[in-house]
């Protein structure tokens, strides 16, 4: 995007994810809903993003946290009600707050009706809405093709004699997205939410709808090795990223188009999870569009060991050079799927990491509880829900650990809830809350706070261009500039303290403990500022 426009809201505002399970329990039955959602806007309010992304609220099945969609059009009974979601989204735009939600493509819920009517007979006629295929010859499942949560992607049904095709669970059967009547069916989905306010979506497993239709075994995957996850002992040739699949999000986004108005666009947004050369194909074309952008796995799968200013500022160029000048860029640090950034890196630099996140050039999607540093959770066995990631994770890891309840108070439960929660919150919730890190001048919710708020103030950082800047070993440099407006950011990413050159006004430290002018920014182990060098000259990082 040519950054002299104005830019829309999607660009300009910070998005953040809520899982509503886990962000306010309103009826005291232990489990997140949309009343409570609704009940805590001012808090995201304060806090300084202007989006929220929910992820699913739909009745389900309830084998992969709301992942499997019984029914597209309605609110999960725990949840609330459509009336419920109505006014949520009502009090959001009252406060100039966006609603994006989930749309669950790629799949739907063994126990949604549709599938129900296709697996009745090999004459029904939604059999052609998933993708149904019969055995191998001398039996088996028709192809090699493996599934995201371990074993093969095929289900044998024996009523009809037929495997059915599921990227995910067997619960999970993939819709057929080369039957125009589900890409309508779909298509009347986005509709039916936009028509009730909401302000986009979020696309589910969006780079993995259509699967090539010979049908061949994938190629195994030379550089597997033990300890990945099963499903990568194949090269996905023909299970992710066919042409298919961006036909179906360039029809998506040109509804979302219909339903736009300048400044109010309606926003499409997509998962992926590709390296950087066919991510970028998520975009689509500057003439036909798909994403207004795909979210980037890039920050969320860097191994600890990589967050050395060196590997992160190799990335960022290679994002910079990489998307034509109309894409915007997108960061994001965590999700619902994958372990917290706080337990990845620890907390000094779980602070780097989102001033990285809110000072780079490009949309940032926060995870919830991600502002108070919160850990992942550790989840006695006996009270897992998600069956699901514990078997893509080979039984190490639950996604559960990085799903627990948001801590409000030091109250019991912190005030996520009155009765006994869905998951147990971490353990430092007493300590570890919003209203206890409102009060502590330094904490990880201010900080976060600030550097939103600083976003928002600095055009620079809002809009502005983009440029590494030379600096001392460990050292991560850029400048933000827009016009007259110019920041610079100063990452030390390393556990000892480094000398820069850079003289000016610090806006704004990891450690929450200067501001105001410096004649040389010295940095501390793992402090990060922003710098407003002032003038013309003196912003050059001399190591
Ligand atoms: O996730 C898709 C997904 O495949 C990634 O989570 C994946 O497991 C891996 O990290 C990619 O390399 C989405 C949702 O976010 C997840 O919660 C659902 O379980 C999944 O789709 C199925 O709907
Ligand atoms: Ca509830």
């Amino acid at each position: 995007m040519r950054t002299s426009r104005p830019l829309p809201w999607w660009a300009r505002e910070a998005f953040y994810e809520v899982y509503p399970r886990s962000f306010q329990d309103s009826n005291g039955d232990g489990i997140g809903d949309l009343p409570g959602v609704a009940q805590r806007l001012d808090y995201l309010k304060d806090l300084g993003v202007g989006a929220l992304w929910l992820t699913p609220f739909y009745p389900s099945s309830g084998f992969d946290g709301g992942y499997d969609v019984t029914d597209y059009c309605a609110v999960d009974p725990q949840l609330g009600t459509l009336a419920d979601f109505d006014r949520l989204v009502a009090e959001a735009h009252r406060r100039g707050l966006r609603v994006v939600v989930d749309l669950v493509a790629n799949h739907t819920s063994s126990e949604h009706r549709w599938f129900l009517e296709s697996r009745s007979g090999r004459t029904s006629p939604k059999r052609d809405w998933y993708v149904w295929r019969d055995p191998r010859p001398g039996g088996g499942p028709p192809n090699n093709w493996l599934s995201f949560f371990g074993g093969p992607a095929w289900t044998f049904d024996p009523p009809t004699g037929q495997y059915y095709l599921h990227q995910f669970l067997p619960q999970q059967p993939d819709l057929n997205y080369r039957n125009p009547e589900v890409v309508e069916a779909l298509l009347e989905v986005a509709r039916f939410w936009l028509e009730r306010g909401a302000d986009g979506f979020r696309v589910d497993a969006a780079w993995v709808l259509v699967e090539d239709r010979r049908f061949l075994d994938e190629p195994l995957n030379p550089d597997w090795r033990p300890g990945m996850r099963e499903r990568e002992r194949l090269v996905h040739v023909y299970t992710e990223d066919q042409p298919e699949t961006h036909h179906f999000l360039r029809r998506l986004r040109s509804l979302l188009d219909a339903y736009s108005a300048p400044g109010e666009e309606r926003v499409l947004i997509g998962e992926v999870y590709l390296p950087l050369p066919r991510w970028v194909g998520y975009y689509g074309a500057e003439t036909a569009p798909e994403c207004h952008f795909p979210l980037n796995p890039a920050l969320v799968e860097l191994p600890a060991e990589a967050w050395q200013a060196g590997a992160l500022g190799d990335l960022v160029a290679a994002y910079e050079a990489t998307l034509p000048p109309w894409a915007w860029p997108s960061w994001v640090l965590g999700n619902h799927d994958r372990p917290r950034v706080s337990t990845r890196l620890g907390s000094e630099r779980a602070r780097l990491a989102h001033l990285l996140l809110l000072t780079l050039r490009g949309t940032p999607t926060l995870y919830y509880g991600d502002e108070l540093g919160i850990p992942d959770g550790a989840i006695p066995p006996d009270r897992v829900q998600d069956l699901a990631g514990l078997r893509e994770w080979g039984g190490r890891w639950t996604r559960d650990a990085a799903r627990t309840p948001m801590a409000w108070d030091a109250g019991p439960n912190g005030g996520f809830t009155t009765q006994s929660p869905w998951l147990p919150l971490h353990p430092d919730a007493r300590e570890r809350n919003v209203a206890s890190q409102r009060q502590e001048g330094r904490s990880m919710l201010n900080f976060v706070r600030a550097a939103l708020h600083l976003r928002r103030e600095r055009p620079a950082l809002t809009q502005g261009s983009y440029r590494a800047q030379r600096a001392p070993d460990g050292v991560l440099a850029y400048e933000r500039a827009q016009e007259a407006d110019r920041v610079v950011v100063l990452l030390n990413f390393q556990g000892s303290p480094v000398q820069t050159g850079v003289r000016g006004r610090v806006l704004l430290s990891t450690h929450m403990d200067r501001e105001g002018r410096e004649q040389a920014v010295a940095l501390r182990p793992f402090e990060g500022v922003v710098v407003d060098p002032g003038g013309a000259r003196g912003a050059q990082v001399v190591g």
